[in-house]
This record gives C-alpha cells, sequence and structure tokens, in this order.
C-alpha cells in the first residue's frame, strides 16, 4: 500500500459519493484527505508504525485512524460497502475530460452506459446525439476526452519528464525575447515521478512565445492558451504548463511554482509570523504592502531570515528546522561521482564489451567502473556460473590491463537465492574486487522470510554492497515486502553498503529511505546498473534522488578516491 493508493481509496469514495449526489462537505473531506495522503513526502506506512501519521498536516485522529486500517487489512469497511455501490462502476467515467457526476448518471440511466469503453462504442455508433440536451459535436469531444484520459493516466518516470522538458526549453530559450527559463514544479525538486511539467519564463514577447509553444512538434493538443499561461498535452500524454512572468517578482514565482505545497504553506506561515504576506507575486510588507523582495529566489528566503535551501529538499520534512539550526547538507553534485559499480556486459545481457563500457565512463570523466555481471540463477539474462565468472574475471583483468586512464575492477551482482544462500562459491566470490547481491525471483515472499533472505545473503562476508534492495520497478512492479529499517541495522552491522541503483524506473533505494540509511551510518553506492555505454549517464537521477535523500558526498562510496573506495571494500574482508 502506497500513499497513492490510499489516496485513491478517498478519492473513490469522494467519486461515488458524488454520483450519488450526496453532501457536498462530506464529499469534500474525503477529496481533501485523498489529496493530503497523495502528497505526503513520507510513506504512510512508516509514519504509522512510528505513531507519526497524526503529525502530518491535516491528518486528524479520525482520518489517521482510516489510514491505519486501510494499511492493516487494505481496505476499510466503508470502501468495501461503496464498491457494493451500483455507482461504484461510473467512477471510471468521471475520468474523461467534459464528464461530471451528473452526465455519468444519465448516460447511464438512459443508454446504460458502464464502462469507458461502453462510452466509446455509444460515441463511436453515435448514441449520444440523440439524448436530450447533448450539445454540438458532442461525440466527437467525448472520442477526445477519452482518447486523453487513455494517454495520460499514472504519472510519468523523471527520464521521460526530463527529456521533454529539456526539448522544449531548447526550442523556447531560441526565441528571441526570451531573457530566462526555469523548469520549475516537482521535476525541479526531482520527485522520482512527475505529475505535469512547470516551466516560466521571463519575456517580453509573450505572443511569440506562446505560439511557439503551443505549435510545436511534440504538441498532441493545446488544453489552454493566454497572455501569461498556456498549458499543452505532449503526444507523449504529458502535461506542460508553461508561465511568463514579470522580472521583478520572478524569484517569488518561481519559489512558488517549485513548491511543494505543503513547504509553500510553511514559507507563508512564517512569513506571517514575521509581519509579511509571501506569496507568488513577492515579499510585502503586510503594513505599508511594500514589495521588499521577489526579484531572487535567495531574496525571498533572506526576507524571511533563511538561507536559500536546495529544491529537492522541499518537501517540509525537516528543510526549515535545518536551515534555523544552520544544519542544511551539503548536498552531493554528479561532478562529485568518480565511478559506478554496477554494470553488465555482453557476458551476460549487455550491449557492450567490457572495453566498450570502460571507453564510455572514461569519457564521462570517471576514475573507475566495476563489472557486475548476473550470476547463473537469472537464467533470462543468461547468467554466469562458477566457472565461466571465473573466466570473466580474468577477462576483466586482461582488459584493466591494457587501459589506462581508468581502473576496471571485477565483480559479479550475484543472486540472493531463496534461502538466503548466493548462487556463486565463496572460492569464486573472492576473486572478485567487489561483489553485490541481490534478489531477482520469489518476490512475493511474506515479509519476514524476505527480510531474513536477504540478511542471510549480506550475512556472507564477501559481499559489499545489496543492489536495488526493494526491488521495485516504478508504475511497473510493487517493491517486494521488506523491513528495510532492518535491512538498514543489518547492513550498518555488516559494514554493506546499500545501492541506490539510478535506473530511472528503479530508484532504489528511494528517496525517504536513503535519508533512513544516512541517519543509521550506512553508506550508499549509487550505481547505474547499465546495460549498455549510453545508460551510464543515468547516473544523473540517482544523484537527483541521493538529494532528495539528503546525502553529501562522503555518504556515497562512489565519491571515494580509488584508494578510499578500496579500503571500505577491505573493511568487510577482514
Ligand atoms: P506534480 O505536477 O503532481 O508532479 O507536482 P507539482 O509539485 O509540480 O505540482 P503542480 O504542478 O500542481 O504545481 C506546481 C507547484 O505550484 C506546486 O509544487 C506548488 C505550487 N502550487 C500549486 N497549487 C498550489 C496551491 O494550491 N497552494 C500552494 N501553496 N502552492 C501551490
Ligand atoms: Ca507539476
Ligand atoms: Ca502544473
Ligand atoms: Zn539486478
Amino acid at each position: 500500500m502506497e500513499n497513492i493508493d490510499i489516496a485513491r481509496i478517498f478519492d473513490d469514495i469522494a467519486d461515488v459519493l458524488e454520483l450519488k449526489d450526496e453532501n457536498p462537505f462530506r464529499i469534500r473531506s474525503y477529496r481533501r484527505a485523498a489529496r493530503v495522503i497523495h502528497d505526503m513526502p513520507e510513506d504512510a506506512k512508516t509514519l504509522v508504525a512510528e505513531g507519526r501519521i497524526t503529525e502530518v498536516r491535516g491528518i486528524g485522529k479520525g482520518l489517521a485512524e482510516k489510514i491505519e486500517d486501510i494499511i492493516k487489512t487494505g481496505t476499510t469497511e466503508f470502501y468495501e460497502e461503496i464498491k457494493q455501490d451500483a455507482f461504484f462502476h461510473l467512477t471510471e467515467l468521471l475520468n474523461i475530460p467534459g464528464i461530471g457526476p451528473k452526465l455519468a448518471v444519465k448516460l447511464n440511466r438512459e443508454i446504460g452506459v458502464e464502462t469507458v469503453d461502453d462510452l466509446e462504442e455509444a460515441a463511436v455508433k453515435g448514441k449520444l446525439n440523440s439524448l436530450e440536451g447533448m450539445g454540438e459535436k458532442i461525440e466527437e469531444k467525448i472520442l477526445k476526452g477519452i482518447e486523453q484520459y487513455r494517454r495520460s493516466t499514472g504519472r510519468f518516470t523523471i527520464a521521460d519528464a526530463i527529456t521533454y522538458a529539456e526539448a522544449i526549453m531548447k526550442t523556447l530559450k531560441a526565441i528571441k525575447g526570451v531573457s530566462r527559463i526555469d523548469i520549475a514544479g516537482s521535476l525541479r525538486r526531482m520527485r522520482e515521478t512527475i505529475g505535469d511539467v512547470d516551466i516560466l519564463v521571463i519575456s517580453k514577447s509573450a505572443g511569440l512565445i506562446m505560439d511557439a509553444f503551443t505549435s510545436l512538434d511534440s504538441v498532441a493538443d493545446v488544453l489552454a492558451k493566454g497572455d501569461t499561461k498556456s498549458s499543452v498535452l505532449l503526444r507523449s500524454g504529458i502535461q506542460v504548463d508553461l508561465r511568463i512572468l514579470p522580472q521583478a517578482s520572478y524569484g517569488s514565482a518561481l519559489h512558488y511554482f517549485t513548491g511543494s505545497k505543503d513547504h509553500n504553506v510553511v514559507m507563508r506561515d512564517r512569513g506571517k509570523r514575521m509581519g509579511l504576506k509571501v506569496s507568488e507575486y513577492g515579499v510585502f510588507d503586510t503594513k505599508s504592502e511594500k514589495r521588499i523582495a521577489g526579484k531572487t529566489e535567495k531574496e525571498v528566503f533572506r526576507a524571511v531570515g533563511l538561507p536559500f535551501i536546495s529544491p529537492e529538499l522541499r518537501e517540509n520534512s525537516g528543510e526549515f528546522e535545518a536551515a534555523d539550526r544552520g544544519t542544511l547538507p551539503h548536498l552531493i553534485e554528479l561532478d562529485d561521482i568518480r565511478g559506478d559499480l554496477q554494470m553488465h556486459t555482453k557476458a551476460t545481457d549487455g550491449a557492450n564489451t567490457v572495453e566498450e563500457m570502460a571507453r564510455y565512463a572514461k569519457g564521462l570523466g570517471y576514475e573507475y567502473i566495476a563489472i557486475t555481471d548476473h550470476s547463473k540463477a537469472v537464467r533470462v539474462a543468461g547468467g554466469l556460473d562458477d566457472k565461466e565468472l571465473a573466466a570473466h574475471i580474468k577477462a576483466i583483468r586482461k582488459a584493466n590491463d591494457k587501459m589506462d586512464g581508468i581502473e576496471i575492477l571485477s565483480g559479479v551482482e550475484v543472486d540472493i537465492l531463496k534461502d538466503g544462500r548466493l548462487d556463486i562459491s565463496d572460492e569464486v566470490l573472492s576473486e572478485c574486487d567487489v561483489v553485490l547481491a541481490a534478489v531477482h525471483s520469489g518476490f512475493t515472499m511474506p515479509r519476514d522470510e524476505m527480510t531474513e533472505r536477504i540478511k542471510r545473503g549480506i550475512g556472507n562476508p564477501l559481499v559489499n554492497i545489496l543492489a536495488h534492495p526493494t526491488g521495485r520497478i516504478i508504475n511497473e512492479r510493487e517493491p517486494y515486502e521488506i523491513d528495510i529499517e532492518e535491512i538498514i541495522r543489518e547492513a550498518k552491522t555488516q559494514h554493506v553498503a546499500l545501492e541506490l541503483n539510478s535506473y530511472p524506473n528503479r530508484l532504489d533505494l528511494k528517496d525517504v529511505h536513503c535519508r533512513a540509511a544516512k541517519d543509521a551510518g550506512v553508506k550508499i553506492s549509487t550505481n547505474t546498473d547499465s546495460h549498455a555505454d549510453l545508460q551510464l549517464r543515468n547516473m544523473r537521477y540517482g544523484i537527483a534522488t541521493a538529494r532528495r535523500g539528503w546525502l553529501e558526498p562522503d555518504d556515497v562510496i562512489n565519491t571515494y578516491s580509488l584508494a578510499g573506495l578500496k579500503k571500505f571494500l577491505a573493511g568487510r574482508r577482514r
């Protein structure tokens, strides 16, 4: 149960109540609950387990009880009732732009529409025009809405969003009269998934920019077009909002539209206590109504007595307290990274040779890499057995001898079998410079068993790093059930680093768990898990997540010099 799933339950309830035309206050309170849970920076599961759930703004005792119920049982009594309601089937229709609760009920009563597919069929067959009170071209509108809905369900990975955002920025930057352009919103905060992309611009030629923006090749649909704000839907299904802003308040707007909402609320309250009004238009003296700051973000922070807070930290998860105490972290940067410790080659399921990977890594300015192909249990990837790995290690050493300017460490991503044993012998593992261990099968094990399995796996003193510790694939596969706190404790005891797998649909460990690991004194290894040389560039997503996890260079072993790294690795093998 992720926060999104819990929020979904409250939203479903609100939908059904709305379809039934129930008390609007009741509907609104369910909607609000859904929003609060959806936007929470921390895992509801963790908050409940630690008894901190009522500390979240907007969660009182009543709501907290419902959330606990959902986490424990996956549902609530009322939700089960709601699911039996005849109207429950109609909630999907509400996702279609242009269909509200009244219309949904009408379509159901008069022509028996229950699902989006039914609706599509009715529209295609021209059954809607005959209904009373339907506007012109209703069928066309609804079909367009259905198409839009099907393309835009779910959030996008950060890599998808960045790819589109950067392309758009490049085009807009080239337009005359654009003096500044920035990404704001969740993408600037580098959240692991992105709802929509927010772009801010300073320019005197608004018309020109809006025309260019709404006629980009990648645009499928223009949702709104105005002088200061336009929104488009890209063919990929990603929505992009563009705002044109005046220079004098640009810093305030950039701060406001970067969010998060929770962070903004605290800024506003903080200002209020100082006799200031903080908004997207500037920081104003409440009495004189004079603007005292707004041109730059730094100015805005300074006006409320704060140093600049990095966007990745703006989740109201302790950044204000740390700023006041002067203990904000010196966040890790991509430039701090000296090597990459997980990648695959042609020996298993990679696309490139050892030499090719090394050459590309050298081009990125790295001092070292580790080649870590799969072991035999991962049959689909052509995993190596003892003998094959031993031969591969020899080949890696040979490549290392031949190549100047970068150290190629020999390694393996060894499988942790269901009983916690590793599927490569200690004899061969001890030939490796670095050993990553990981789970690749049996994902549905009960929590206790999975936790024990992994603890046993990393209990082997030859293991240095636990790879993709929770196994999730964003938008595809939930993490397996584990006691992550227990794993963090074990990693500390065993002197094992936890991986922050930087593959953009993994980002595993995720941000809050990176922070927990850091707090427990456990080191992180940011690796790309590349299966082709170009993927070595995915390190940026790992660094983004590391920053969201408050990590500093010293928390990440890939920032160490080769000697420092070797020392860390040797620490395990006494
Ligand atoms: P997303 O798009 O769901 O990934 O998340 P954001 O954070 O980009 O959210 P978005 O696009 O709805 O709005 C961008 C920022 O604008 C958001 O982070 C904070 C600010 N903002 C928008 N609406 C509100 C609001 O009602 N209250 C406050 N305080 N800030 C808001
Ligand atoms: Ca956004
Ligand atoms: Ca937006
Ligand atoms: Zn793996």
